[in-house]
């Protein structure tokens, strides 16, 4: 062979090497058992009759290509693949009724993008009340080009959850039920550790372990640390960091952490990983919930496993690592002056037919009759006339490339992890920072974001996907709208966004019904089979787009006068006292815990029990006029 053929062969190869491939994935849906905690087996979703799911690799610059089939036989399903821009590719994002139409049982629907990104990712069902049923898994794309990639010498996922004994279809609508008025969450049965639980991982001395720590729960977020071992942080939610030592992390769901752990040289002793779930979040905490979980570092198989001390007992006085304090590794700076802010403050509210929904400003999320992409599509000149989209899908139209700022105030006592699709967010600032004060919220009444009045902007902010707001407090993120779509912002506890807890940003739509051609007919196939329109306004109409008759609208609001706090407390005591108490003991309303939903909302329910037009009022909901029961009473303590 000569020389010059050799090389030619080597650039060859080489080509070969870094050409992108295809990465093609068959999930058939099916129902399978699990018992992942050992306490009780149940039906998940399987992936061709296995749980835990496959985790999805692919290479940065793959066509990844996920060919689904519905075999669930009783759900409707579809796939999210959290953290993926799909730049040019909004119709494979899959939230139903955003972009797509649910999937039907026994039809296919087939995924298609092109992987742009680095990092560490996953993906979950995006339908109603489905990924609690375990239809949720990592997806990992390998970076040879990785700053840190010559810093490990080996990979490993962890992903933490929450878990469910119940399924869904079952939870869901005692959730959202009068006999739940305050929309108290689904209490888990266990707290998973990579699907299971007392897992041991095989580890080597002397060696570095690069983690990839994913919380695919619901519901909770998870402190997590090691004993006796440093973290080093290179990555979150797909963005490369500056490395940053930590002891402790918070991750709330959907939010993921990449670090770096150099392991001892001896191997004669074994370490914890703690984790240890966000108890703030639970309005009741059973005796028999096991928040905090170990898991160890096996240096050595046959030494002991001994269970941690955890160095505080009450998780909250726990100080994790402020994410807002990280910087980017490609130090983009600040996107200064915003364009385009947008202003909502974050409350729950019971609504005239007795449910607890959320709001962002006055609005629930309220499903359209027409997924909004296909809105978009079908919208011609008026695609940038927000009116089209309903008011109650609380869609906001983004110029292209313009500077979108959005502030959220958080006017609730619970945290909530935001995520918006299509972009990470530049985290410009947060009140309260994290740490222990992070839940003060007992002492504050909520506080807005003052434009005039805030701490200096990092020069280069850390970006994530998924970002918390603290109780009673706020914050501000900013993104270039550079990536045509139609995005859903929301809370990523599935049960807040079951609730209404999202709105749309739909990104420069004219450039968007530019893409309309490359969309599959299956996508439009998906709907005919779901008994779904895919042309028109929110409300259906295909003729005069400015006519929302027929628009999906939130229940009307209560009667002003009283507050929702006292009503409810009343609906719910004359409701109970026909009911009995069975309810009652299924979400643990006994406690004399009060979940105080709206910081500041006074409710004065002595005045409100003691005002008989209230009572009148009521008999309208069916109300029986019983009178209010002490133990309800007692949980509805009033806040001041
Ligand atoms: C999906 O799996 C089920 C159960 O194993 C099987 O009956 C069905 O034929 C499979 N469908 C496809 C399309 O692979
Ligand atoms: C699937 O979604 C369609 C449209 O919303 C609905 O009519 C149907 O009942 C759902 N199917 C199941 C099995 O939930
Ligand atoms: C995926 O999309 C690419 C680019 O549009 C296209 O060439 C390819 O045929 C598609 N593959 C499948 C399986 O749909
Ligand atoms: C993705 O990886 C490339 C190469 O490793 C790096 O230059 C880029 O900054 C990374 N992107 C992010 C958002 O960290
Ligand atoms: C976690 O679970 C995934 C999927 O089953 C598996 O690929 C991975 O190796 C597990 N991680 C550890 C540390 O065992
Ligand atoms: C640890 O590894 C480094 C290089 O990987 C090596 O130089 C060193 O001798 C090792 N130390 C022990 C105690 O094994
Ligand atoms: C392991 O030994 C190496 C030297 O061989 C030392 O540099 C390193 O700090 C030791 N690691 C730990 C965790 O003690
Ligand atoms: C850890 O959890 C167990 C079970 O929930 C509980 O008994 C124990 O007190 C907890 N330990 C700490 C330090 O919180
Ligand atoms: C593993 O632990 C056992 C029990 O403590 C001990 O006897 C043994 O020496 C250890 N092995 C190594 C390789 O450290
Ligand atoms: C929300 O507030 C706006 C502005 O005050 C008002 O125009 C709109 O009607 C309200 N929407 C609802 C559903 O109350
Ligand atoms: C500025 O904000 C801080 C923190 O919320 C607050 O303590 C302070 O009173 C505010 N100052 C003014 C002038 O509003
Ligand atoms: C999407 O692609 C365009 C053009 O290639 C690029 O300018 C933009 O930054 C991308 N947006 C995202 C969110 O990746
Ligand atoms: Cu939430």
């Amino acid at each position: 062979m000569s020389p010059a053929i050799a090389v030619l062969l080597l650039l060859a190869a080489f080509v070969q090497s870094s050409l992108a491939k295809t990465v093609t994935y068959n999930f058939n849906l099916t129902w399978v058992t699990a018992n992942p905690d050992g306490l009780a087996e149940r039906q998940v979703i399987g992936i061709n009759n296995q749980w835990p799911l496959p985790v999805i690799e692919v290479d940065k610059g793959d066509q990844l290509v996920v060919n689904m089939h519905n075999g669930l036989g009783d759900k409707n399903a579809s796939i999210h693949f959290h953290g993926m821009y799909q730049n040019g590719t909004n119709e494979m994002d899959g939230p139903s009724m955003v972009t797509q139409c649910p999937v039907p049982p026994g039809y296919d629907f087939t995924y298609n993008f092109t992987v742009n990104q680095n990092g560490t990712y996953w993906y979950h069902c995006h339908v109603d009340y489905c990924y609690p049923d375990g239809y949720r898994q990592a997806l990992i794309i390998h970076d040879s080009d990785a700053y840190f990639a010559d810093m490990y010498d080996e990979d490993i996922t962890i992903t933490v959850s929450d878990w469910y004994h119940e399924v869904t279809d079952e939870i869901g609508p005692s959730f959202q039920s009068i006999y739940n008025p305050t929309g108290a969450e689904p209490l888990p049965q266990s707290f998973l550790f990579n699907d299971t639980l007392n897992s041991s991982i095989p580890v080597k001395p002397n060696t570095t372990y690069m983690l990839r720590l994913i919380n695919i729960g619901a519901f909770v977020g998870q402190y997590f640390y090691i004993d006796d071992h440093e973290l080093t942080i290179v990555e979150i939610d797909g963005v490369y960091t500056e490395p940053q030592k930590a002891d402790v992390l918070y991750i709330s769901v959907a939010q993921r952490y990449t670090v770096l752990v150099t392991t001892k040289n001896s191997t004669s002793q074994n370490y914890c990983i703690v984790t240890v779930a966000d108890s703030v979040l639970l309005d009741v905490i059973p005796s028999n919930l096991q928040l905090n979980n170990t898991n160890w570092l096996q240096y050595n198989a046959t030494a002991a496993h001994e269970q941690p001390v955890i160095p505080v007992s009450d998780p909250t006085q726990f100080d994790p690592f402020d994410d807002m304090t990280l910087v980017p590794y490609d130090h983009q700076p600040l996107l200064d002056t915003p364009d385009h802010s947008i202003t909502v403050n974050v409350n729950f509210q019971i609504l005239q037919n007795g449910l607890d929904y959320a709001f962002l400003g006055n609005i629930t999320y309220t499903k359209p009759q027409v997924p909004t992409l296909y809105t978009v599509y079908s919208a011609g000149d008026l695609s940038t006339n927000e009116e089209i989209y309903g008011e109650f899908t609380h869609p906001v139209v983004l110029q292209h490339n313009e500077v979108v700022e959005i502030v959220l105030n958080n006017q609730d006592t619970g945290t909530h992890p935001f995520h918006l699709h299509g972009h990470n967010f530049q985290m410009v600032d947060r009140f309260p920072s994290y740490g222990p004060h992070f839940y003060d919220y007992k002492n504050i009444t909520p506080i807005s974001y003052d434009p005039s009045n805030h701490t200096a902007f990092p020069a280069s902010p850390p970006r994530r996907d998924t970002f918390v707001v603290a109780p009673g407090g706020y914050w501000v993120a900013r993104f270039r709208a550079d990536n045509p779509g139609v995005w859903f912002f929301h809370c990523h506890i599935d049960w807040h966004l079951s609730q209404g807890l999202g709105m749309l940003m739909i990104e420069a739509p004219d450039i968007l019904q530019t893409q309309r051609d490359t969309v599959p007919q299956q996508h439009f196939d998906t709907c005919k089979a779901a008994g779904i329109a895919y042309e028109g306004n929110a409300a259906g109409n295909t003729v005069n787009l400015l006519d929302l008759k027929g628009e999906k609208k939130q229940s009307t609001w209560l009667p002003s006068g009283f507050t929702a706090r006292g009503i409810v407390a009343l609906v719910f005591s004359c409701i109970s006292a026909i009911l009995g108490m069975t309810m009652i003991a299924v979400y643990g309303f006994l406690e004399p815990v009060a979940k105080q939903h709206t910081v500041g909302q006074v409710a004065e329910l002595t005045e409100v029990m003691a005002d008989p037009k209230a009572v009148d009022s009521l008999q309208g909901e069916g109300a029986s006029g019983a009178g209010p029961s002490t133990q309800v009473v007692e949980r509805y303590e009033l806040s001041e």
